[in-house]
């Protein structure tokens, strides 16, 4: 009885520190000392982080030496694919089978994680507990997630303003990332590293900054959408959704599959084991402490590159430039003409191919069952399963191309755009706002763990073929 009235005593102070944006870090600090240990995620972890550091240096200590395979310099001049380079904890990659994030595939989280509504797609909060600490949650535990970053997600009022002050027409992610980098001054592994914090608790503020972060991002991105596409009329929080439904209210979007859709959407946009452009970005800056906010606007402008997330953007422009020449009910003969056109035009065909993946990305596979259960006869939809068809023999033809299937890039927007998100260049935004969810896990365990300043050694062309030279010789 004592914990519920605590609990409903702080629900209403949390539902005040969104009005209030000075009692916000009070609230949450409040909350750590009351809620139940099983509930709170940073007590879940400081559980763990011990037995994570001691498993890091036994191995460190047993197997340091050991080697992983031998670099070539097809792989130095190659961008480094199939170099394995990296430590991430949260998440890795089989170039057959796709992600699986602490273990489990995507099938798989959206069996076991929990959902907002009865056999719904999961939560992203699940997902997020799920990353730092290696356990699927409960749905108590998701919810009372969904509860904290709700209490966290107040912005001070000079993000807005910093993004008012770029022309509406700064593509959004340009807008996006400067309101990332607007949010830390209010970094708290900053204020903590000046005064001079002890290494052992760098994870501390780097959990806040972070969840702070991940809580915030919804507001900052549907305020860039409401301002780019809704003449800057913004959607308040509802203190009775969940991350996900959230976010798609924020943005406009109230219909409850769209909710679903982004639930999913952000679940799965989260992790792609470190190597990513955009991952690896925030990993190496985070490796030098900048706090979580630096490092993840780093990660932004990665991702803001066509060869990565801005292929959803590109993916649906495409497919409606496919429509505008050949109409919506274009003939396989036509749609191939069209790739080929792509093709000698010196052009990628967007959303097909990857690094690492060999076969269909699982995260196309999830999104194209939602379709085939949501929205069968969506016209673009139809498109989407012919270019599935159509595009993969084309590619293999070329002669080059590793992997000729679709990547997750390949579906989305036409899921998006189904519901009313037509505005194909916001939408690596969303990306943006699912992937600090990953980024932001490992940073912690960054810390943590203490992993050190990552500087690869580079050579030279000369440099190159001297050792060749040597190496024949
Ligand atoms: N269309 C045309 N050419 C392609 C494609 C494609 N979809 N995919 C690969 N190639 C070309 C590639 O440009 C390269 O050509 P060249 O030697 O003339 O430079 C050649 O095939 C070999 O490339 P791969 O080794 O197969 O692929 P790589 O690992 O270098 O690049 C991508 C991976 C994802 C950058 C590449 O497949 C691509 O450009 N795809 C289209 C863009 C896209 O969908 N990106 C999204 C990836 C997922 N994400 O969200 O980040
Ligand atoms: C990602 O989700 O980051 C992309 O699929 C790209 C990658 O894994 O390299």
């Amino acid at each position: 009885m004592v914990f519920f009235r605590s609990v409903s005593l702080l629900s209403k102070l949390r539902s005040r520190a969104v009005r209030q944006p000075n009692l916000s870090n009070s609230v949450r600090w409040l909350q750590i000392q009351t809620s139940s240990p099983d509930l709170d995620l940073r007590s879940q972890l400081k559980d763990l982080i011990p037995e994570q550091q001691d498993r890091l240096k036994k191995l460190k200590s047993e197997h340091g030496k050991v080697q992983l395979g031998n670099i070539t310099v097809d792989m130095v001049l190659g961008g480094m694919r199939g170099m394995t380079g990296l430590l991430w904890e949260t998440s890795l990659l089989d170039p057959d089978e796709g992600i699986r994030f602490r273990g489990l595939s995507i099938p798989e989280c959206q069996k076991l994680l929990p959902s907002a509504k009865p056999s719904g797609e999961p939560m992203p909060e699940g997902l997020l507990w799920l990353l730092l600490t290696g356990k699927v949650p409960t749905k108590e535990q998701a919810d009372s997630l969904s509860e904290e970053l709700r209490s966290r997600a107040t912005i001070p009022d000079h993000v807005f303003k910093t993004i008012e002050a770029l022309p509406v027409t700064a593509h959004p992610m340009t807008q996006f990332a400067t309101g990332v980098m607007a949010l830390q001054v209010q970094s708290e592994f900053q204020k903590a590293y000046e005064k001079g914090i002890h290494k052992s608790k760098f994870w501390e503020p780097t959990y806040e900054d972070s969840l702070n972060l991940i809580a915030q991002l919804p507001t900052v991105a549907s305020y860039v959408y409401r301002r780019i596409y809704k003449n800057g009329q913004t959607i308040p929080m509802d203190d009775s959704l969940d991350y996900g439904g959230n976010f798609a209210h924020m943005l406009g979007f109230d219909n409850p599959e769209m909710k679903e859709l982004m639930r999913l959407y952000v679940t799965i946009h989260t992790d792609h084991e470190g190597g990513n452009v955009s991952a690896h970005t925030g990993h190496l800056v985070a490796s030098a402490l900048s706090d979580p906010y630096l490092s993840f606007a780093a990660a932004l402008n990665g991702l803001a590159g066509p060869l990565h997330g801005l292929a959803n953007q590109e993916v649906l422009l495409w497919i409606k430039s496919v429509v505008e020449e050949c109409g919506e009910n274009i003939t396989k003969e036509q749609l191939k003409d069209y790739v080929w056109k792509t093709l000698n035009g010196g052009k990628v065909v967007p959303g097909f191919g990857h690094g690492v993946l060999r076969k269909t990305d699982p995260r196309y596979t999830c999104q194209r069952e939602f379709a085939l259960k949501h929205l069968p006869n969506d016209p673009l939809f139809q498109l989407v399963s012919k270019l599935y068809e159509v595009v993969p023999p084309i590619l293999l033809e070329l002669g080059k191309v590793k992997n000729p299937w679709p990547n997750v890039d390949a579906h989305s927007g036409v899921l998006l755009n189904h519901y009313g998100l037509t505005e194909a260049r916001y939408y690596t935004v969303l990306f943006g706002v699912s992937r600090a969810i990953g980024i932001c896990s490992q940073l912690i365990w960054d810390r943590a763990l203490g992993l050190p300043l990552e500087r690869p050694k580079s050579v030279t062309m000369e440099w190159l073929e001297n050792y060749c030279k040597k190496a024949a010789a």
